[in-house]
């Protein structure tokens, strides 16, 4: 009897497990569905590419000889899930026997689980470290920092290593890294691709039945199979990975992807693997290309954050998306959804969202995150936000960068503190605040910078919690310093502010 195998559509690897565990014979389950386009309302970029890559999966695997059971969104049979996907296949096969590939979302595994049919979920082996390799680093540590983990990592792939010892002598070269804005980039930014048949297929569909969805569909021009994700690799390895360390936490409001990968999306879907990735850019380093600032620190992205975050969400488990340790519950700003905003810098990380479902990590981190942790935002609306907007989010790999390392809502397992700061670093770092309607050198008054404000009033409201972590004493320290009268009137200030915002004031 033959057996389902399922195919998510970010599973699109040809080394998932559970195409690895299928014979000829078996039938490959592959489905457009409703719930998975609108669990969130996905950025239009985001469903066309998993759409289109999906279809072109899906093609690539019938001509390796397998047999697809293909489901599109507009099929008038589609039940509208991926259960009810696998339960219509199993009837019309005669099958009861599914092999899956572990989901990235606790809620795909329950809703797996909990199915009439006997499903078996394999370890998802497209990452370095399992659950259980996780646990076993995690356990008895009073702290998970990402650091010693990645170590472990490093040891174990091999990757930047001498022996037993880092090459270049050092773990971590961050030191050399974080280099304010440049004057001028000289990379044109990610490779583009022209859509063909498939793809404007797709386009059209996506306009037709998500258009209502946050973010600009057209111009598309992501890689939509593992060929295209390849040159935009080798094109970024290339032309920009030699600065990519330096200018790592740099923002400039008209250079949307400086001198960033723009991979995850691709990594994230499968169409790339994390090995090809990190050899390729160790290749770059080997054949004197790239510094190893650069390269090192691009390797660390990738085998220590992006293996660290997704080892946190399994070992927190479900109810990870729920967790708001600062207790924050104001509502995410219309300013997020692009309504008119005075601070440039939201303004700009907003609208390039829209338009590209992309901002790196500095941006996600330290302007739209900062924001919402700043202004006490509810923490699980701040994940589905993120979880909706960028091309290369799903739970596994958004929610603890979201609600741990971003919002601090996990109470301090990612962060050994919050990633706040004032207007300064954002001026340091970019130049926003050059075009800004508020002044980042003022600290109180109508023109004020909101983060000058909403810093003292975060760092105020939480001081029971941070005053004794010594990585704060400083900062708590310049605020005691502060003369009362100014205190006070920030305090004042913020509050105004947080209220003018609450009630729909363009803030
Ligand atoms: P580069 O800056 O070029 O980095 C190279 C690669 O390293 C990335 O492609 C990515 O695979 C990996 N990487 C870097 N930082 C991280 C990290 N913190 N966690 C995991 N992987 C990392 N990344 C996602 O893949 N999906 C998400 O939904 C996501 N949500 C985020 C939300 C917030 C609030 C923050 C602060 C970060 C988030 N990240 C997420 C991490 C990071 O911002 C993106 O991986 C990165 O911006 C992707 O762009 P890039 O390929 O140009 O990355
Ligand atoms: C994100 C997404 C979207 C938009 N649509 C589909 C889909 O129609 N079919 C599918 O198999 N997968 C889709 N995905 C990806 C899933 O949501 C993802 O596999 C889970 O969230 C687990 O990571």
């Amino acid at each position: 009897m033959s057996r389902l195998i399922l195919i998510l559509g970010d599973q699109l690897s040809p080394e998932i497990a559970a195409l690895k565990a299928a014979q000829k014979g078996d039938v490959i389950v592959m489905a457009e569905v409703a719930d998975e386009a609108s669990y969130v309302p996905h950025h239009p970029k985001k469903i066309a590419f998993l759409f289109a890559a999906m279809r072109k999966f899906a093609a690539a695997l019938r001509d390796d000889g397998w047999d697809v059971a293909y489901t599109e969104l507009d099929d008038t049979d589609n039940s509208g899930s991926i259960p009810g996907e696998l339960l219509r296949r199993a009837e019309q096969y005669g099958t009861s026997e599914v092999i899956a590939t572990e989901p990235g979302e606790w809620r795909l595994i329950e809703a797996l689980n909990d199915m009439p049919l006997k499903v078996r979920q394999l370890s998802d082996d497209r990452f370095l470290a399992s659950h259980s390799e996780f646990e076993a680093w995690s356990k008895g540590r009073k702290e998970l920092r990402m650091e010693y983990f990645y170590r472990e990592m490093r040891r174990k792939t091999g990757l930047l290593m001498e022996g037993d010892e880092p090459a270049g002598g050092k773990w971590n070269f961050d030191h050399d890294n974080r280099k304010p804005a440049p004057d001028e980039v000289d990379f044109g930014g990610p490779m583009q691709f022209t859509p063909d048949d498939t793809v404007n297929e797709v386009l059209e569909l996506v306009e037709a039945r998500f258009s209502d969805n946050f973010g600009e569909l057209r111009p598309f021009w992501f890689a939509t199979d593992r060929g295209q994700a390849r040159r935009a690799l080798t094109h970024f390895i290339r032309n920009a990975l030699p600065k990519f360390g330096d200018y790592q936490d740099a923002m400039l409001r008209d250079e949307r992807f400086l001198y960033h990968a723009v991979v995850s999306m691709y990594l994230n879907a499968g169409l790339l693997h994390l090995r090809e990735i990190c050899e390729a850019a160790e290749q770059a380093w080997k054949d004197g290309e790239a510094p190893i600032n650069a390269v090192e620190g691009f390797i660390r992205q990738i085998i220590g954050w992006r293996e660290y975050m997704r080892g946190i969400y399994f070992r927190e488990g479900p109810d990870y998306t729920r967790r708001n340790a600062l207790k924050h519950g104001r509502s995410l700003p219309p300013m997020f959804w692009g309504a008119e905003t005075r601070m440039h810098c939201i303004e700009k990380a907003v609208e390039q969202t829209r338009t590209e479902a992309y901002a790196h990590h500095i941006q996600r981190l330290m302007i739209t995150g900062n924001f919402a942790l700043l202004a006490g935002i509810d923490p699980h609306e701040v994940h589905e936000w993120y979880l909706a907007v960028y091309a290369d989010a799903y739970e596994w790999v958004e929610a603890p960068n979201v609600i741990g390392m971003s919002q601090f809502a996990d109470g301090g397992i990612v962060g050994s503190k919050p990633y706040v700061s004032s207007g300064n670093y954002i001026a340091k770092m970019s130049d926003y605040c050059k075009s800004c309607a508020y002044s980042v050198k003022e600290k109180t008054g109508e023109q004020a910078c909101p983060y000058n404000l909403l810093y003292w009033a975060f760092l105020d409201r939480h001081r029971d919690r941070f005053k004794p972590n010594p990585r704060m004493a400083q900062m708590y320290a310049t605020w005691d310093r502060m003369d009362a009268e100014k205190r006070k009137t920030i305090l004042s200030e913020a509050e105004t502010f947080l209220n003018r915002m609450a009630q729909g004031a363009t803030v």
